[in-house]
């Protein structure tokens, strides 16, 4: 695995909100990632309804916009060990820790994001205003399973946008204007995309404008993908992931640091 970060990229990384990091799993990684994700994926897809980690994003209802932008299994690592393996591989927090120059790293949650073949694109978005703490460091790993490419819903990016970023939530719609109601300063930014081979992974900060194309081929893009709170982050009032009756014990302001719900993965 290639974790070792460079000055030069931590700092593109900083500029840019956003960067790719080429032939980061070498070939038997990569298939250990593939064997493991899919597994876990068929695991959660086949279990009942009633299960509200698949009930929050309609998991498998053909006629549900969203469900046909990706099938989305979220924490998987908490009913899946080989995924719980990788996932807590201190390696990944110390590269997402050194990009985002923070001091220890905790897991908000992974998730397997698989765009069906001829897919919905993914709308301009943020992720962090999604999740229960706020923080201008929160750091997103997106690693590809099959080559990324511009015809089968690779990432993009409107750099620099984690600069000027608010925490206001532009869930992803059907729009990709809609980011621009709430940013209109950002539309004249030209957009980048990041096509990389199957293996690589896009770091990018969880306040930086990204979605993703349409998928125009008649296969899957698969990706397994993991977001992280800088250690110390404090609880928002969102509630996100959160079990009930953890958010029930928790104030706004209270530090998030439960061991199980949000392993840290690395300190320095
Ligand atoms: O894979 C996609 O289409 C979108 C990924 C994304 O939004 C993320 O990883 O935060
Ligand atoms: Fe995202």
């Amino acid at each position: 695995m290639k974790t070792n970060i460079t000055a030069e990229q931590a700092e593109q990384y900083q500029r840019d909100g956003f960067i790719a990091i080429e032939g980061f799993l070498d070939a038997d990684e990569l298939q250990t990632w593939r064997a493991v994700t899919d597994e876990a994926v068929q695991q959660r897809l086949a279990r009942s309804s009633g299960d509200w980690m698949k009930d929050l994003t309609n998991q498998g209802d053909p006629d549900n916009y969203y469900a046909q932008v990706f099938t989305q299994c979220v924490r998987l690592a908490d009913t899946h060990e080989g995924v719980a393996k990788l996932m807590l591989d201190s390696r990944l927090g110390q590269a997402a820790a050194t990009l985002a120059g923070v001091d220890g790293i905790r897991i908000w949650h992974d998730q397997a994001l698989i765009k069906p073949p001829y897919g919905n694109p993914t709308a301009w978005h943020l992720d962090n205003p999604y999740w229960s703490f706020s923080s201008r460091d929160s750091i997103s790993i997106w690693v590809a399973l099959d080559d990324a490419t511009l015809a089968n819903g690779c990432m993009w990016y409107l750099p620099g946008t984690h600069q000027t970023a608010r925490y206001d939530n532009v869930g992803i719609g059907h729009n990709q204007t809609d980011l621009f109601k709430v940013y209109p300063e950002w539309r004249g930014i030209e957009a980048v995309s990041v096509p990389v081979p199957a293996g690589s992974a896009v770091f990018h900060n969880g306040l930086t404008a990204h979605g993703a194309g349409a998928n125009m081929t008649p296969r899957p893009r698969r990706a397994m993908t993991c977001g992280y709170m800088p250690d110390g982050s404090t609880f928002n009032g969102t509630r996100n992931i959160l079990p009930q009756e953890l958010f029930d014990s928790l104030q706004i302001g209270d530090v998030l640091d439960d061991p199980r719900q949000t392993p840290l993965i690395w300190k320095r």
